[in-house]
Parts: structure tokens; C-alpha cells; sequence
């Protein structure tokens, strides 16, 4: 194991959103008890978060992993659900049902409209979604963490997910749907033959993305959908590069656990990038940034310990821990064993 130890003032994940969240949860818990090593309770968490789950519903500009992160680390979320807010209330959702508006597969909680209103509203008046979420966080984020932690969205640019599916009635045989049709609506239970970010060739990183990367002494992928929440996020034109070239060292921590996915359901969406479901495929699928790829080091769990060799064969710090986040304690040891694997390598 590396010895040298690593200095945390400034830490950098990029998230998408259940997996991610509760992660960043678990690493601020370590931070504050001193579980994670080099950390403090005044090291500075940068959270850059996908925007592209992201869609305009009933007028309504909906961020759906900006919230997750938001409300999760401003214990405002639903727990069981791991989206939207705790304490719901769903009057809105029947009244538009009984107007017979379409669709009805996607639902807004009464309080979780607020944030949505307030989101429209700043976008429309001329504010930037950098900007919008700065002044929700100062609600959410504000009075539990003071300056420690800041959410950016990983772009200002609109940027969207869409999945092409089979369709026997469409005269191409297929059908385009966005990312949130697919995964709420259809459960992500159909092949996907293709996952398009659609605008995110010309998207530019949000204000802050870049310099959060290149001045981090530790960037962190989470347990997040390898394709279409972190891939999403490196596909913005020039994060990739800047995940490549910082020097600081750069963890990832699986999400797939055994065969599945532990707070999701990236199955379909690694299968239509060709990339076997599993712990390292996943690992390897990133690539060691020594070759050519994103990650110094990669955590799997116990039970995949048997991959391990196909990490550090192809480059890649492997180490194998328990990855359950049944709560904060375990989440933290998660995040100090992702921090002890690659505390060598600062370069
Ligand atoms: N997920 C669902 O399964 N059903 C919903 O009706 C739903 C509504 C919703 C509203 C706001 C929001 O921020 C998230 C919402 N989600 C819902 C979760 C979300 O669609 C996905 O889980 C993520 O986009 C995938 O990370």
C-alpha cells in the first residue's frame, strides 16, 4: 500500500445521482470524524454533478442529480426513494392527472415543485443553472456545511441524455426517448442500442469545473452510472483532459457489486457500450491514466475480489473493501480506503 501520506484540503467528485450522493454523504461524515485520512473537517468538497438526466416537464426545468446531491447532503431528501424530497405531498401530481396532462409516469412532489419554480424562474429572468443552483445550495447547503462543500452542474450548456430503442411500429424499427423516459417509464429494462448526450459536443465545462480538477489533491469517481452519469460528465469537451492531466491522484470506486448495480440500473446502459457488467470490466472500462485513461486507483468490493488482477495488469491500483453504504460509518471507511489506495501517487 502506499505510504506517503496526502494532504486534503480540496476534494473533487464527480457525481451523478443516488449512488454519488450517499457516497459524498459517507466522505463528509469521514472528513468531520477524521475517518479519512489526510481529510479534515475543512477540507473543501467540490461536487461536480451531470445535468444531462436533466428536462423541461410541465414548463418546469427539473435537475434531477443536482437535487439528489442537494437535498441528500441538506438531509432534505426522501430517503427510501433516494430522489425528491422527504415529508412529500403529491396534490399537484393527482390535479394534473385529473387535467389528464401528460405524462403521468413522472411525478413532482408538492415541495420539490418550490425548487423547480425557483430554477425556472432564475433561467428565465437570464440566470445561468451555475448560478441558479449557487442560490438554492444557499439554502440547502449553507447551513449544515458552512463554504465546506460546493455543487456545480457540470455544464451552464443544455445537455441531454436520449436512448434509442427498438420499435417494431416506427418505420426505422427504432425510437429515440429521453434518458428520464427510458429509466422512470420503461425501467431500463429494454436493450439500448444507443445512449446519446445530445449537445454535449458543444457544451462548455460550467465556470469552476476545470480549475476544481486541476487544483484538487484528490478527484473522486463515485459509485455513479459509469455511462450516463460520470461518461457524461467526462464527455463535456475538456473535462476528460482535465481528469487526465491533474496532478492530483484520481479513486474510483465501483458501483456494480457481484453482477448489478448497486443504486441503479446501469446493466442495459454498459451493455450498449459494450462493456461487460461487472466490478472491473467497469475499472477497465475507465483505464489507467498511466494508458491512456481516468483512474490511478479503483475499489471493488470483497466479493469481486478474484478481479483484482485484471486492474493491476492493466495498470490500475486495485484494492478490494466492502462497498455497502448501509450507513455513514461504512460509507466513510469506503471513502478512507479509496483515499489510502492512491495517497501515494500525487504528482
Ligand atoms: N424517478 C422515478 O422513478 N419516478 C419519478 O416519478 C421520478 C420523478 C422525479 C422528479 C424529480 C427528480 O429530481 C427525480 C425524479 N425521479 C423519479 C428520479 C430520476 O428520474 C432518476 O432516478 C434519475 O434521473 C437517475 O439518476
Amino acid at each position: 500500500m502506499p505510504s506517503s501520506p496526502l494532504t486534503l484540503s480540496r476534494i473533487t467528485v464527480l457525481s451523478g445521482g443516488v449512488g454519488g450522493a450517499r457516497f459524498l454523504q459517507g466522505l463528509l461524515h469521514g472528513l468531520r470524524t477524521g475517518a479519512v485520512p489526510g481529510g479534515s473537517p475543512d477540507t473543501q468538497v467540490t461536487v461536480v454533478a451531470n445535468t444531462a438526466d436533466d428536462w423541461w416537464i410541465h414548463g418546469l426545468k427539473v435537475c434531477p442529480d443536482l437535487d439528489t446531491v442537494m437535498y441528500t447532503l441538506g438531509e432534505g431528501i426522501d430517503v427510501e426513494r433516494g430522489w425528491g424530497r422527504s415529508q412529500e405531498t403529491w396534490s399537484a401530481k393527482t390535479e394534473l392527472e385529473a387535467y389528464g396532462v401528460e405524462p403521468t409516469w413522472f411525478g413532482l412532489g408538492d415541495r420539490d415543485i418550490a425548487t423547480h419554480l425557483v430554477r425556472t424562474q432564475m433561467l428565465e429572468a437570464g440566470f445561468t443553472l451555475s448560478q441558479v443552483t449557487e442560490a438554492l445550495c444557499r439554502r440547502w447547503l449553507e447551513p449544515l456545511h458552512g463554504r465546506q462543500v460546493r455543487l456545480l452542474p457540470m455544464s451552464d450548456d443544455r445537455v441531454e441524455t436520449h436512448v434509442a430503442i427498438a420499435d417494431a411500429d416506427s418505420p426505422s424499427g427504432r425510437r429515440v426517448v429521453h434518458f428520464q423516459e427510458y429509466w422512470v417509464r420503461l425501467h431500463a429494462a429494454v436493450p439500448a442500442e444507443t445512449v446519446l448526450a445530445v449537445g454535449q459536443d458543444a457544451a462548455t465545462p460550467a465556470p469552476g469545473v476545470l480549475d476544481a480538477i486541476a487544483t484538487a489533491d484528490l478527484v473522486v469517481l463515485p459509485p455513479s452510472n459509469p455511462v450516463v452519469s460520470v461518461g457524461t460528465i467526462l464527455g463535456v469537451p475538456g473535462i476528460r483532459a482535465a481528469v487526465r492531466s491533474t496532478p492530483a491522484p484520481v479513486v474510483g470506486v465501483s458501483p456494480i457489486v457481484g453482477p448489478t448495480h448497486v443504486h441503479g440500473m446501469a446493466q442495459q446502459m454498459l451493455t450498449s457500450i459494450g462493456v461487460e457488467v461487472s466490478a472491473a470490466a467497469v475499472g477497465l472500462h475507465y483505464g489507467a491514466r498511466s494508458r491512456g485513461g481516468v483512474v490511478d486507483g479503483w475499489l471493488l468490493d470483497t466479493r469481486d475480489a478474484e478481479q483484482l488482477p485484471r486492474l493491476e495488469e492493466a495498470g490500475v491500483l486495485a484494492r478490494a473493501v466492502p462497498l455497502m453504504m448501509s450507513d455513514h460509518d461504512a460509507t466513510a471507511a469506503m471513502a478512507a480506503a479509496a483515499v489510502e489506495l492512491v495517497a501515494g501517487l500525487r504528482t
